[in-house]
């Protein structure tokens, strides 16, 4: 580990690395349905973009859990408790922490880790000088792969993982509940997860929310292809690619593809990739789940749900869930 960064910033470095990128880009447009690993889509124009998404009337998640927290954020700060170690998982711009932060009891620590440097340096920089208080402890890392928390110097009772923004959508069921399992042992007996997950709701306001007439979640989701043309000195040629996505009720889920709108081959490395017209690249799943199903793959990881809070609408949650070796206190 190497830690860099600009001014009192320091950055625990953990980044997996261009290697990595090309591995994993090669390997998932080897597949029949070619596919790329969604977590890639954040360099800081992709960061940009989602930021932008994120200000959308159709993009209805971050309006919808900034309001839940807004309402109940007493007895959130309440349930959490007194000196905490608050670590959040991909905290992007972090505008829902600032309302944890404003509002908890004697924080220990706050620990965010972000896999886009850049935005991590930048928004730390900004949340510096506004909790001048408050040890802050960034980490740059893909939080599906290796890193160490930092150990902070003051002492803690217990650790709060914070995972808002429904990311633990982007995985497939049982990766989900492997990494609840990853984090109910990061949380520890007396720890917990304070969780945003996206709802099952009218397939229709789903489709528009990632269907957006402006194009900005188009953009979003081409950029991933710009990304690796420049990284890795790729050439696909992005007009010949199309956004594409859907509900699949079946799954629970939006899928996001890009569309190849014609017969055509794209090289990397050594490797020549075909493409039929109509293929798609499977970039992006989104999962929706209902309260019980979420609370059963909580249980399978080790977690009881402890509180749920939503909005009137039932589009979103956010739940404080429980390591359920706790010992009661
Ligand atoms: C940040 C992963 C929760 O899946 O809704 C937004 C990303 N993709 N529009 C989501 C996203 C397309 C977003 N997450």
């Amino acid at each position: 580990m190497d830690s860099k960064g600009g001014n009192q910033i320091r950055l625990n470095d953990f980044d997996p690395g261009l290697e990595r990128f090309r591995a994993e880009v090669l390997s998932g447009l080897r597949k029949a349905q070619k596919e790329l690993p969604s977590k890639y889509f954040y360099d800081e124009k992709g960061a940009h973009l989602f930021e932008l998404i994120c200000t959308l009337d159709e993009y209805y998640i971050p309006r919808t859990e900034t309001s839940i927290m807004e309402v109940y954020i007493e007895e959130m700060a309440k349930i959490l408790g007194w000196r905490v170690l608050l670590i959040e998982y991909g905290c992007g711009a972090c505008a829902k922490t600032r309302i944890l932060l404003d509002h908890l009891n004697d924080l220990a620590a706050y620990v965010p880790i972000d896999i886009s440097r850049e935005q991590l340096l930048r928004v730390m920089q900004q949340l510096t000088s506004d909790f001048p208080a408050l040890e802050i402890l960034p980490v740059c890392a893909d939080y599906t792969s290796g890193f160490e928390i930092p150990i902070p110097r003051q002492h803690s009772d217990h650790v709060v993982v914070y995972f808002p923004g429904s990311t633990i959508g982007n995985f497939d069921p049982i990766p989900a509940k492997l990494f609840l399992e990853h984090i109910a042992s990061v949380c520890g007996p007396g720890g917990g997860l304070l969780i945003g997950m996206d709802l099952k709701k009218d397939p229709n306001v789903l489709h528009r929310a990632y269907n957006d007439p402006q194009g900005i979640t188009a953009a979003f989701n081409l950029n991933l292809l710009e990304r690796i043309n420049r990284e890795l000195n790729c050439d696909f040629q992005l007009e010949s690619f199309k956004h594409y996505a859907f509900y699949n009720s079946r799954e629970g889920r939006i899928e996001m593809h890009l569309v190849s709108l014609k017969d055509q081959a794209v090289h990397l490395d050594n490797m020549t990739i075909p493409f039929t017209k109509g293929e798609s690249i499977w970039t992006e799943s989104s999962y929706k789940y209902n309260l019980d199903e979420f609370e059963q793959m909580a249980a399978a990881a080790g977690f009881r749900v402890e509180q749920v809070w939503t909005d009137e609408q039932q589009w979103f949650s956010i739940q404080y869930l429980v390591n359920a070796k706790r010992t009661t206190s």
